[in-house]
């Protein structure tokens, strides 16, 4: 028995154990007819908590802490690091029999490549979806794709994006149980040449699932245009969960910068019941393309300066927990320092 493991409720997870289970275990001569599908939280493998074998494939999730056959990411904070104990550029053991990180848009589109330069033939459509997977998992939409993706989704004639999508609304429903059913019975079924091409894509299930999740996507979007405040000085949205009196739907992360174009960073706030409040920052990924401030680092210094010291991230998106009697100063902080960096280019 070979079993996927790969990473649970993520589109590039769901097709990274797609081509996996169709072509790569194939390609390595491995028999495929009693795969197990397992979908993992990222943390179960960072804190080694899940039971991995020898045999397994592990993918688009942080690097094992034990002994797997097959191992393959993108993310910048698996990357195997030089070990600084030694004096020289030693690399930390291999810890995967085929093992490989690479800096690659999407975790599947490194398979995709891996396969090519074995000379592994591979159907034509399995290279538009890696195009597709390249752009999701780096969230590079147009705002025309973003638009006819979520807002207006076309379920008449859907091009390949919008239908890969469709798929994704499956496993992200608001139950967490129900997704892992469904993402691992999906693949397990007979695939086609891409999950989209695949037999039980035609289910009228899947559509149902996606009209739910768009309509709880609208809802969501009706609710935080009642607490969206825009602060021009800073050229930020404010999304402050705490004005919230009920919630509903599911949250749709880059409605915040279709609807205000000219917002340069989107600001979240919200209460924890650890008596801290979280507060998240993103930049405008369709409108605002250059970077006066490094947002991991300001999340870092807020959590410093108004929390115990959480706080960090990317230079285009972080995320910090500040004490609950200090949000409103930390939040003032970040709006002050964004200003600052607006100003002094
Ligand atoms: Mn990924």
């Amino acid at each position: 028995m070979t079993r996927i493991i790969t990473h649970q409720h993520c589109l590039d997870g769901f097709h990274s154990a797609f081509i996996a289970k169709q072509y790569l275990l194939p390609f390595l001569k491995i028999d495929t007819t009693n795969i197990v599908i397992v979908p993992v939280n990222p943390t179960e493998i960072e804190l080694d908590q899940f039971e991995l074998q020898e045999t397994d494939f592990v993918l688009d999730l942080p690097r094992p802490k034990r002994p797997v056959f097959f191992w393959a990411d993108h993310h910048p904070t698996s990357k195997p690091r030089k070990d600084n104990s030694t004096s020289s550029s030693i690399t930390p053991q291999q810890i995967a029999k085929h093992e490989m990180w690479r800096d690659n848009a999407s975790c599947t589109g490194l398979l995709i490549d891996y396969l090519t330069e074995q000379n592994y033939s591979l159907p034509k459509e399995v290279f538009l979806l890696k195009e597709i997977l390249d752009k999701t998992d780096t969230a590079s939409y147009t705002p025309k794709e973003y638009e006819e993706c979520f807002v207006t989704p076309n379920f008449i004639n859907p091009n390949l994006l919008q239908q890969t999508i469709f798929l994704s609304t499956t496993f992200q429903t608001k139950d967490a149980v129900l997704n892992n059913i469904l993402f691992t019975h999906l693949l397990t079924e007979p695939q086609g040449p891409i999950p989209t091409l695949s037999s039980y894509y035609n289910n009228p299930y899947i559509k149902f699932l996606s009209i739910a999740h768009f309509q709880n996507m609208a809802e969501w979007r009706a609710l935080m245009d009642t607490i969206f405040e825009e602060n021009k000085e800073a050229a930020c949205v404010i999304q402050d969960d705490r004005k919230l009196t009920i919630r509903r739907g599911v949250v749709d992360r880059f409605y915040v910068y279709y609807k205000f174009k000219d917002a340069k960073y989107s600001i979240n706030l919200r209460d924890h019941e650890d008596g801290t409040s979280r507060i998240g920052i993103g930049k405008n990924v369709f409108y605002f393309k250059e970077q006066p401030i490094d947002i991991g680092q300001l999340c870092k210094t807020t959590g410093k300066t108004y929390g115990n010291g959480s706080g960090g991230g990317h230079k285009d998106v972080g995320g910090c927990s500040v004490l609950k009697e200090n949000a409103n100063d930390a939040l003032n902080f970040i709006l002050q320092e964004i200003k600052n960096a607006l100003h002094s280019k």
